[in-house]
């Protein structure tokens, strides 16, 4: 018997099957939307936006990449096998979608591609995703009506922020007034796939509903004021927030014959690639941190009790049942891209520019906003380089690295988040020379997960515990503790160097936020 974990994050979509009874890996695999679905246009996964706010992308190619590797997994491994599936995907971003979305589902066909057969369902051709920074006055206006930003906060987990999925909605009612009419369900990107599974719209987890700056934390029901800040009549677009461990029924009888899946495939809710990944990086016992280098970067810490966070900060909710302290940098991947491809240098060449120099850089720093940033909110892009100069490659890529990870251990300090271990998962986590510098900047040791997406190992880690009913920390034994390498080991040498520079970047930060 087999499990099923899917992850629809920024770049790709990746499929990982864990045999049942060992929880091992018998497959994983995953398609790239530039590389795989190059019709729909996009770079890094988004659609290319001559202003910067906006950035969105087509969820009719996150419903085909769904059936395209479903299909390529069908004759890969015995889908017959397969128990219970569960997913996650990118946070917040909104898909939306006509009423004809539940008879569409309905009457899905087994011997057609499903983007034909959805094709006419969506009420807004593209969908925002978190890396959209064009609804300022929207969060505003949310938390005014809400009493203000901390209010925000106390009620959601988070003060309004810009790729929050309320704030997005109510820009999109606003602007669009027409095509918000014609909007009969709102979906986020993980409950859009999983609807495509169910066969019909299903509700949002506890875990992505806390993106969205619409549910009342402590209730997991949606705020009234929220909702009517936002727009009329959210409530009956949005579906029910329902527990992660809520479960959907089966797979969809069209789809099960599709994909040779048997009629007894069990579902759970989609969670956000955050949460997920708490689970598939084994996040399941209190005060456990983790660091993801997706094309996001993001720093996140498990409790049993509601974390006490700064106002950058986010809480969600993991689906374990446990909360997350996260703080999410738009500046993650892309940055770090930004900076190998403007030195006209491949990884490798990256990584050898990290060892020609030394940890602290001599003093030289970045503030890496290469795009409009949120943890400290940045609303321009604008990098700032202390001390070099642009053309300098190798003080250029320990700059972006150490700039990045300074800032978060900034934001660590004022969380009161001090990790005794951090587990690391993401594209960028592959590389040694990085995580390195994570240990030596956050002065705690770094453990990389050998399962690059560690969030479709989270969903498969979820579909296992439902199908075998063991408790979060034997699943994890099982299906996520294999896969942690040896720890990347600070350096006590270097502590002192990184104490220096946090205090430089921090008030070179200061001073660049002042000066706007
Ligand atoms: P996401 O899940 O957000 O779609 P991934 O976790 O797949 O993203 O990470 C993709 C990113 O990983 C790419 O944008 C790339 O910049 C980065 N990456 C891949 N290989 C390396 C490497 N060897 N060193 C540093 N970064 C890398
Ligand atoms: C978290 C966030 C990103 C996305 C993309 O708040 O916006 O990490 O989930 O991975």
């Amino acid at each position: 018997m087999f499990v099923l974990g899917l992850d629809s994050s920024t770049q790709s979509l990746t499929a990982v099957v864990l045999d049942a009874g060992s929880g091992r890996v018998v497959h994983q695999r995953s398609l790239n939307f530039d590389r795989d679905l190059p019709a729909y246009g996009t770079r890094s996964g988004v659609l290319p936006h001559a202003d910067p706010t906006l950035v969105h992308a087509p969820p009719l190619m996150w419903a085909e990449a769904l059936d395209r590797i479903l299909t390529a997994l069908s004759t890969a491994v015995d889908l017959s096998q397969v128990a219970a599936i569960a997913g996650s995907a990118q946070q917040h971003g909104s898909v939306y979608l006509r009423d004809s979305f539940p008879a569409a589902l309905a009457g899905l066909r087994h011997d057609a591609p499903l983007a034909g057969q959805l094709a006419g369902v969506f009420s807004r051709a593209t969908a925002p995703v978190w890396l959209d920074s064009s609804t300022g006055d929207d969060c505003r206006a949310i938390d005014t009506a809400l009493g203000g930003p901390a209010a925000t906060q106390r009620i959601t987990g988070s003060a309004a922020y810009e790729r929050f999925t309320g704030p997005q909605i109510r820009r999109f009612a606003r602007l669009e007034s027409q095509a918000w009419a014609e909007t009969a369900h709102v979906r986020l990107v993980s409950s859009f796939l999983a609807s495509l599974l169910a066969g019909r719209p299903v509700g949002t987890d506890w875990g992505d509903g806390s993106g969205m700056n619409l549910m009342d934390l402590g209730t997991r029901t949606w705020h009234r004021p929220a909702l009517d800040a936002v727009a009329t009549d959210l409530e009956r677009r949005l579906g029910s927030p329902m527990p992660p461990a809520a479960q959907l029924g089966f797979i969809a009888p069209a789809l099960a014959r599709r994909y040779g899946l048997p009629a007894s495939c069990r579902l759970l809710p989609w969670t956000g690639d955050n949460p997920s990944s708490a689970i598939g990086l084994g996040l399941v016992r209190d005060g456990a941190c983790a660091l993801s280098l997706g094309t996001s970067d993001v720093l996140f810490a498990v409790s049993q009790t509601r974390p006490a966070m700064p106002p950058a900060g986010h809480t969600f909710l993991s689906p374990s049942g446990d909360h997350m302290a996260l703080f999410c940098f738009a500046n993650g991947s892309l940055a770090r891209e930004a900076v190998k491809d403007a030195h006209r240098l491949d990884w490798d060449g990256f990584t050898a520019a990290l060892g020609r120099t030394a940890p602290g850089n001599a003093g030289r720093l970045m503030l890496p906003w290469f795009r409009p940033e949120i943890v400290p909110k940045v609303p321009v892009a604008g990098v700032r380089r202390i001390g070099y100069a642009a053309g300098d490659g190798d003080a250029d890529a320990r700059a972006v690295v150490e700039g990045q990870f300074l800032s978060m251990r900034l934001r660590a300090e004022a969380a009161g988040i001090r990790p005794v271990e951090l587990c690391a998962t993401g594209g960028a986590a592959q590389n040694a020379a990085i995580l390195q510098i994570a240990a030596d900047v956050l002065q705690c040791p770094v453990r990389r997960s050998q399962i690059t997406n560690t969030a479709a190992l989270g969903a498969a880690v979820r579909a296992l515990r439902l199908v075998s009913g063991g408790d979060w920390m034997e699943v994890a034994a099982a299906a996520v503790a294999p896969h942690l390498g040896a720890p990347n080991v600070p350096r006590p040498a270097v502590a002192a160097v990184y104490a220096d520079l946090a205090r430089s970047y921090a008030r070179a930060e200061a001073e660049a936020l002042r000066a706007g």
